[in-house]
């Protein structure tokens, strides 16, 4: 049905899907090769014979016909193409290589292309009843790592260890992998805002872990700041206060409705009045799903758009202090008609870690 009406939209008579991810959202195969044609009425997928019966259970529920091609898949691709006479097809032009590009106008050589831009990611934005499910078990798994993880957490560990310990956890309990390379950063490190676990000792000092997990294909992604040690001082608390209170002030305004631009606003004008505006150089949050970046992107810096129901979205607001520290806190939030709900459960009270 989405294929059909993006057909229309675009006036074509034929959508070609090659990135898996795209694969994936449209016909729900998993695998790793796999090419899905949209030509006029009728749905195909094609993929080599390690795939056959994995792709026939995951990919004809949704309608699309499996052919199995071990030699040259655009090869077949341009037989389809000449059999239905199809004249312009859709290409996703984002994620073809140049290469690509060549093989494709010499293997159909009659038909015009057109390019899908980022129609799709577009397409992804609202999620289903169902990704959103997924999505929940996502964020809840994250959570549990991080929460058997804490415990192992203390002066004179690597951050690396750190990263290590939660993937671990997060795989045993259901993920595939970590959804990016996970932010462990301490002390005078947390000021960098992408911070990945280096071979760096924790210290005493704040102590910013970004992660997330996949789970069945979906991102989640959280950040917690912790405090090591006994001793923070005035501005540890002080910083932290305030990035904690425009998580909070944001997320309350959060609904369908309210536009990217104006919850940005709401995080950052208040950082900005507490006097720490030039620390705050990101955008505040951005949607995730299959991709941990999707749209919309929630920031001043971004294209200006409504929030609509059933996105799914993270708040993280941040301020970075060079070469005394950082805090980040990040939440994954659904939107909904009047409000929105708050997949994040974990606790975001100042912690010392001792
Ligand atoms: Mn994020």
């Amino acid at each position: 049905m989405k294929l059909e009406r993006l057909m229309k939209e675009k006036g074509v008579d034929a959508i070609l899907i090659t990135s898996l991810l795209n694969v994936r959202y449209f016909t729900d195969f998993t695998g790793t090769t796999g090419t899905a044609l949209a030509v006029k009425d009728k749905r195909f997928f094609i993929t080599d014979f390690r795939y056959v019966s994995q792709g026939k259970n995951e990919v004809e529920k949704n309608g699309f016909e499996l052919i199995c091609e071990n030699i040259s898949t655009l090869k077949k691709v341009g037989e389809l193409l000449k059999e239905f006479e199809v004249k312009k097809i859709a290409i996703e032009n984002q994620s073809v290589t140049l290469d690509q590009f060549k093989l494709f106008q010499s293997n159909f050589p009659e038909v015009e292309f057109v390019y899908l831009d980022d129609t799709f990611i577009k397409e992804r934005e609202i999620k289903s009843e169902e990704e959103i499910e997924i999505i929940r078990e996502s964020v809840k798994i994250a959570e549990v790592a991080l929460e058997k993880t804490l415990p192992k957490i203390k002066i004179g560990i690597k951050e690396r260890e750190i990263a290590a310990e939660l993937e671990y956890q997060m795989r045993k309990l259901g993920a595939s992998k970590a959804s990016f390379d996970i932010i462990v950063a301490s002390n005078e490190r947390s000021a960098l805002p992408h911070g990945v676990a280096s071979e760096k000792l924790v210290e005493e000092g704040f102590l910013t872990i970004d992660y997330g997990c996949f789970y069945k294909g979906y991102a989640s992604d959280i950040t917690r700041t912790f405090y090591i040690g006994d001793n923070p001082t005035q501005k540890h608390l002080e910083i932290y206060e305030i990035v904690k209170e425009a998580n909070e002030r944001a997320i309350k305004v959060v609904k369908a409705g309210i536009t990217v631009h104006e919850l940005d606003a709401i995080a950052r004008d208040f950082i900005k009045e507490r006097g720490y505006g030039e620390y705050f150089g990101h955008g505040l949050g951005h949607g995730f799903g299959l991709q941990i970046h999707e749209y919309p992107g929630i920031s001043f810096k971004a294209e200006n758009k409504v929030l609509k129901e059933g996105m799914i979205i993270t708040i993280e607001p941040g301020i970075y202090l060079p070469d005394f520290g950082g805090v980040r806190i990040e939440d994954d939030i659904l939107v909904t008609k009047n409000s929105c709900e708050i997949l994040t459960t974990l606790d975001k009270k100042f912690k010392k870690i001792k």
